[in-house]
């Protein structure tokens, strides 16, 4: 068996392709189909816009499909980037950009909370990174939803060379690395993605 995964993002396709090989069932993705538009995600949350992207693409190509979407949400900036985090720092989609804006938005809002009343708010500051996935049938009905979370701190300098997105500033304390520190096996076992695939498959059975 095939699956067809509603995503561009390499970095995705890369952590997608052995979880699913586990289970014998081999990845194709909108890379492989170069020719297909952009989808428009215009959902408010992050369950909205995998159903958005999923039934796009089996509308389209008359196909099961899954699809992601995912973002990291820092509490000391209201839950952002959010649904918004692929295109943080604008089009197009830029990691090394997105990081930057990131420690910028993270830099001011501590300024802020210092000159307010003297407080310190450099301490590390929480996050998580969220996933939402969706499959639907050949018509765009949906089979099954589920999502995972991966709780984090945000730390000042980038450390690691793996994975994608914001993996070098999300700091794991009880692992004491990065998420681009761990392997991919590791990042698989721990993430958001990771958990959310678990949980599609556990409501498939
Ligand atoms: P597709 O829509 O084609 O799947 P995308 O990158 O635009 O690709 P999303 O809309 O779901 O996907 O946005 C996800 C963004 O959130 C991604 O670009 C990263 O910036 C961030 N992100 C999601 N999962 C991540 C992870 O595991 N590690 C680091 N950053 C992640
Ligand atoms: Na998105």
């Amino acid at each position: 068996p095939e699956v067809l995964i509603a995503t561009r993002n390499a970095g995705k396709v890369k952590e997608f392709v052995p979880m699913f090989e586990a289970k014998g069932i081999a990845v194709k993705s909108l890379l492989d189909y170069p020719e297909l538009p952009d989808i428009v995600e215009d959902g408010d949350t992050f369950a909205a816009n995998a159903l958005i992207k999923a039934r796009t693409i089996a509308e389209r190509l008359g196909v099961p499909v899954v699809a992601d979407d995912s973002g990291l949400c820092v509490d000391r900036l209201g839950g952002a980037p959010g649904v918004y985090s692929a295109r943080y720092a604008g089009e197009p989609s830029n990691d090394a950009a997105n990081n930057r804006k990131l420690l910028e938005e993270l830099a001011k809002v501590e300024a802020d909370a210092a000159l307010q009343d003297g407080s310190d708010a450099r301490g590390l500051s929480p996050a998580r990174f969220v996933c939402a996935m969706a499959l639907v049938d050949a018509e765009g009905r949906v089979v099954a939803e589920a999502e995972g979370a991966c709780e984090g701190v945000i730390i000042g300098e980038p450390r690691g060379e793996r994975g994608f997105g914001y993996d070098p500033l999300f700091y794991i304390p009880e692992l004491g690395q990065t998420m681009a520190e761990l392997t991919l096996e590791a990042k698989n076992e721990r993430s958001h993605r990771g958990q959310a695939i678990r949980r599609l498959w556990e409501a498939l059975s």
